[in-house]
């Protein structure tokens, strides 16, 4: 990887902290901006009281100055607003047994990582796993894809996300996409572009929580304005789908990822699946406008989501993400009491009814860092002037290649 990142932290714990490495220098960065997505990431119809604590925002702890990047590892800490509340039972250091069984977890939910994890990990607390397994987590890696963002912007590429069902619910996909796709999706308390299907939605999470159950959902992904030949065919680690699709399975929650057309590739003919290619300009076959990021090329539409062999096309990348229902369920699951052995009913922590909303722009965060280490991979470059003179050269090569091949066909 040429852009790495990594977090700390435990959802109780007194911050989290994110260290990504591999930004060129004199990026230029601002704490706003990465805030605005850490305050995306809050909202949505269906959160729980937690959020109505937090107020998420980084402080900056190293590797930026005077708002540029140094090109150094850039760390950054949210702080837990809620950490006073919970500062006896996640003491680092040895506690008071009292304060150690205050909110043990001895009752495992079936779709958390708790029982799998106590195992694993040899603890008698449930806590000791769940509380990094929670998806507060996922405030450190927005953060880290903000910066992310921050170097794709720079380059033109802009990533957005909807969501296209909650609860069961469709919502419909208009023909054409707004321009800036999250200022629209932004606009909806539960980030669809159909205002038709809200109320109903709203109504299913209104209902579930009644209930104490919890629901899940789809979102899309769409990144515009990526360059043509980011990622590789050549080596299985290389392809950027597979890059793209690890990324995103690794969000909380999460138990799919699609391409493009997804799954209905399968049960479709070849010639219904595949992107027709077309010129650029007049349609005669170029040549192209200098500094076409496509190299002169269109697809007349784009079912392979902007990624042909594990290589971008030039076509939006265009992802979608299922997540499973929230595992922690007010009206509890059965399970089995780690103590004693006998059949109890599942752990009721304070959770959401949903969070497909946030899943939306935790899900950007993994296109963009995807997206920009394979920008980095194929750029290059100590600083952000050095990176795009790769940049602008290789686009200017792609029109290149028109003059040449019609020479070598001996064309005028
Ligand atoms: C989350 C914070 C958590 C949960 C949620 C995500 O806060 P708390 O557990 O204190 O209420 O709202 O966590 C989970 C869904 C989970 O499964 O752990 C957040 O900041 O996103």
């Amino acid at each position: 990887m040429h852009l790495r990142f990594t977090t700390a932290g435990e959802s109780h714990g007194k911050a989290f902290v994110t260290i990504v490495e591999g930004l060129p220098a004199g990026l230029p960065v601002a704490a706003g901006a990465v805030d605005r997505d850490l305050s995306r990431r809050m909202q949505g119809y269906g959160r729980g009281a937690r959020m109505k604590i937090e107020r998420d925002r980084i402080e900056w702890i190293a590797g930026v100055r005077a708002g540029e990047t140094l090109g150094s590892p850039v760390a950054m800490l949210i702080a837990n607003r809620d950490w006073p509340n919970w500062e006896d039972v996640m003491a680092h250091e040895a506690a008071e047994p009292g304060e150690l069984r205050r909110r043990r977890v001895s009752r495992p939910r079936p779709g958390h990582a708790d029982l799998a994890g106590v195992l694993k990990y040899a603890r008698l607390d449930a806590r000791d796993i769940l509380e990094r397994a929670s998806a507060r987590e996922t405030a450190a890696r927005v953060a880290a894809g903000a910066l992310a963002r921050r170097l794709l912007d720079e380059f033109g590429v802009e990533v957005g996300s909807h969501v296209v069902t909650l609860g069961g619910v469709a919502a419909a996909r208009p023909p054409e996409l707004p321009v800036p796709l999250n200022d629209a999706a932004d606009r909806s308390e539960v980030r669809v572009l159909d205002s038709s299907v809200e109320a109903e939605i709203v109504r299913r999470i209104d209902e579930a929580k009644k209930a104490g159950d919890t629901l899940g959902g789809e979102v899309e992904v769409v990144a515009r304005g990526v360059v043509v030949g980011l990622g590789s065919h050549v080596s299985w680690d290389r392809k950027l789908d597979g890059r793209l699709a690890g990324l995103l399975m690794s969000i909380p929650a999460v138990k799919g990822v699609e391409i493009g057309m997804g799954f209905e590739v399968a049960r479709r003919l070849g010639s219904e699946v595949h992107d027709p290619i077309s010129g650029a300009g007049d349609g005669a076959g170029g040549p192209p406008v200098a500094g076409d990021r496509r190299g002169g090329f269109r697809r007349e539409t784009n079912n392979a989501g902007g990624l042909e062999g594990g290589i971008t096309t030039g076509e939006p990348v265009v992802v979608r993400v299922a997540m499973k229902p929230i595992s922690t369920l007010m009206s509890p699951l059965r399970t089995v009491d780690l103590s004693s052995g006998a059949a109890a009913n599942a752990q009721s922590e304070r959770s959401d009814v949903t969070a497909v909303p946030a899943l939306g722009v935790i899900a950007e965060a993994m296109v963009a860092l995807a997206l920009a280490d394979a920008m980095l991979e194929k750029f290059g470059g100590d600083s952000l002037g050095e990176m795009r003179r790769n940049y602008q050269a290789y686009v200017a090569s792609l029109g290149d290649r028109w003059v040449a091949s019609r020479d070598a066909a001996g064309g005028s």
